[in-house]
């Protein structure tokens, strides 16, 4: 049978999933793989889509599925699943609608369980979202739910990022605003049909009017969607396209940027791996931070010594 980098870049489903689960799973074949497609990488138009649970970003990227397929585009997508009581219910929500679009080879949708150790979650999402490109959807769309850090770097793997926010969740808007609410392309206000839709757009709206910005800069729009109707969802991608073309003489740099993270990252996490298995005696590393706990010794020395070690 042909390598499976090949099976992927052919765009072959099972080999599609096999190799996000190498990558779920930090299997050193994972990133063998990911040496191998890399270089057919960077096409794909990546797309994050985050908010509060039960925003109806599912839906909403489902609405988006049906816009981009029917503009004759393929899609990947890549659902982060939070490790809360919910989360069986979500990969089976994702299940249901991954049925929705069984048989449609031009869609691949794929949920990923938020147990990432290494490198954390983005590393996998953002390789996942690697193995779709290579297999050539033009668009990928990664949903995730946001609530912290793991987010905040999910979304910035993305191309662009679209935050949903739903009426009546003034209070979100607060709690969102130090971390998602910086990195928002696009603001979305799903579940229009609710009351209150107005006033949420109005409290975005306002928060934006506090920041400035300066001309030719992107100010992020606010779309009002209605998901489950599919109302909304047309401007949406509209909002997308037009922050694609705006983004596009600056993407080299975004992406840049994004190797850059990704780069740095990885050597942190190889440089500690190094440390811990091949400076570190069995049990030293215990030892000193009992050491440091007793007050013998602290922090900087101890990292002092083994910086010492592992350079000589
Ligand atoms: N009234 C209304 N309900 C909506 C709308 N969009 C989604 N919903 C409902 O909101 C609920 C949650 O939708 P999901 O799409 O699963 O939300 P989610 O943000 O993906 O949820 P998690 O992934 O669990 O965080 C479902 O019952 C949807 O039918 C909308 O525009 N209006
Ligand atoms: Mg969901």
């Amino acid at each position: 049978m042909a390598p499976l980098s090949d099976r992927v870049i052919a765009g072959d489903p099972r080999a599609i999933a096999r190799a996000i689960t190498l990558i779920e799973d930090e299997a050193p074949d994972g990133a063998d793989l990911v040496r191998r497609i890399f270089a057919r990488t960077g096409r794909a138009y990546l797309v994050g889509v985050t908010g509060a649970p039960g925003a109806g970003k599912s839906t909403l990227v489902d609405r988006l599925i049906v816009g981009v397929r029917k503009a004759g585009q393929t899609v990947g997508v890549v659902a982060v699943d939070p490790t809360s009581p919910f989360s069986g219910g979500a990969i089976l929500g994702d299940r249901v609608r991954m049925q929705a679009h069984a048989g449609d080879d031009g869609v691949f949708i794929r949920s990923m369980a938020t147990r990432g150790h290494l490198g954390g979650l983005a590393r996998a999402t953002g390789e996942a979202a690697l193995v779709l490109d290579a297999a050539g959807k033009d668009l990928v769309l990664i949903e995730t739910v946001g609530v912290g850090q793991d987010e905040v770097d999910i979304v910035r793997t993305a191309d662009v990022s679209i935050v949903t926010l739903v009426p009546g969740a003034g209070d979100d808007v607060q709690a969102l605003k130090a971390g998602i609410m910086e990195i928002a392309d696009i603001f979305v206000v799903n579940k229009a049909d609710r009351e209150g839709a107005d006033r949420t757009v109005a409290s975005v709206e306002a928060m934006l009017s506090l920041q400035t910005f300066p001309d030719g800069q992107w100010r992020p729009p606010i779309v009002k969607t209605e998901a489950t109707t599919g109302r909304g969802v047309a401007e949406l991608l509209a909002a997308i396209d037009r922050f694609r073309a705006h983004t596009a003489p600056a993407l080299g740099g975004r992406r840049k940027a994004r190797a850059e993270y990704r780069v740095r990252e990885l050597m942190a996490h190889r440089f500690v791996r190094h440390a811990e298995e091949r400076v570190l005696a069995t049990g030293e590393f215990d030892r000193l931070l009992d050491r440091i706990a007793a007050r013998e010794t602290d922090p900087y020395s101890v990292v002092d010594e083994i910086v010492k070690r592992t350079v000589r």
